[in-house]
């Protein structure tokens, strides 16, 4: 079944960021509660906004949602440090939201990473930045998969994100995506693919659209997990009805659920 990490939390988010900033804990449990009512797997935290507050204020959101959490957190950070010592206070195994193949982030997560009980968000970008054909993506998850492998992490805990662009750049964005999953996922059939959904519509109107559009695709290509708004019933509609065409709902019972829920509608 589809996996949805639910991308609330996030100091970037006007909102969140004066809850956190306020330490007004009431604001932050009511959203996180909403998330997981609304079928998130996992919660993503993400502090990074507040320059000069992540380690302070990623504390005291996970000391705030953890009591409350009925699924894992996802640690988000680029910061190697922040995600240890994020990791070190979470009591249920987390995701690591990220890696990359970027040197200097590399090396410090990967002794960080060796031997450790969690799952993986592996970015597919390297210090040439981000990946210019199919080929390229391929060619960096298949380092991921190899470096996370010989620390200990299990193919199965992997959560490769192929990172998506832009395509009112360039029209050739989508399907290169799209190629590289299917070929991913041929090769590592165990491996999960994630990611945000919403850099594919940058530049142009009417979003949200584009973005449902393309889970769509990407689940037909083997993304089974994303990094997108629970609240949002229209996006979570169109990945429940996906799931289900796709044959990952047994006896339809999400897709009936989510209409009595009144979550999807014609
Ligand atoms: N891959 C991985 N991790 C990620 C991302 C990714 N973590 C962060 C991000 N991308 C996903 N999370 C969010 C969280 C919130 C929003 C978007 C992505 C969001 N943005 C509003 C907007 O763009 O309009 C902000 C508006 C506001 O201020 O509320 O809500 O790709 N591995």
């Amino acid at each position: 079944m589809f996996e949805v990490i639910g991308e609330r939390i996030n100091t970037s988010r006007k909102l969140v960021q004066a809850a956190v900033a306020e330490r007004d804990a009431d604001y932050i449990i009511i959203d996180v509660t909403k998330q997981q009512e609304a079928g998130a797997a996992f919660i993503d935290v993400n502090a990074g906004a507040r320059i000069g507050h992540e380690e302070g204020d990623m504390k005291w959101l996970i000391d705030t949602i953890q009591p409350i959490a009925t699924v894992p957190l996802t640690l988000d950070s680029p910061d190697p440090a922040i995600l240890e010592m994020a990791f070190q206070m979470v009591e249920n195994t987390p995701m690591i939201n990220s890696i990359s193949l970027e040197k200097e982030r590399f090396d410090a997560m990967m002794p960080f990473l060796s031997g450790k009980d969690c799952k993986v968000i592996a970015l597919c970008m390297d210090d040439a930045g981000m990946p210019n054909s199919a080929d390229d993506i391929v060619d960096r998850a298949k380092r991921l998969v190899k470096e996370l492998n010989t620390i200990g992490i299990g193919t199965s805990d992997i959560y490769l994100d192929p990172l998506v662009q832009p395509i009112s750049t360039d029209t050739a964005k989508g399907v290169m995506v799209l190629d590289a999953v299917r070929t991913i996922k041929s090769e590592f059939p165990e491996v999960h693919i994630t990611g945000g959904l919403s850099n594919i519509s940058y530049g142009l109107p009417q979003r949200k659209i584009i973005n449902r559009t393309f889970v769509t695709l990407m689940m037909d290509a083997g993304m089974d997990s994303a990094i997108i708004d629970p609240l949002d019933n229209k996006i979570m509609a169109t990945i429940k009805t996906a799931d289900m065409l796709l044959g990952n709902d047994s006896f339809c019972m999400n897709y009936l659920k989510g209409v009595r829920a009144g979550q999807i509608e014609s």
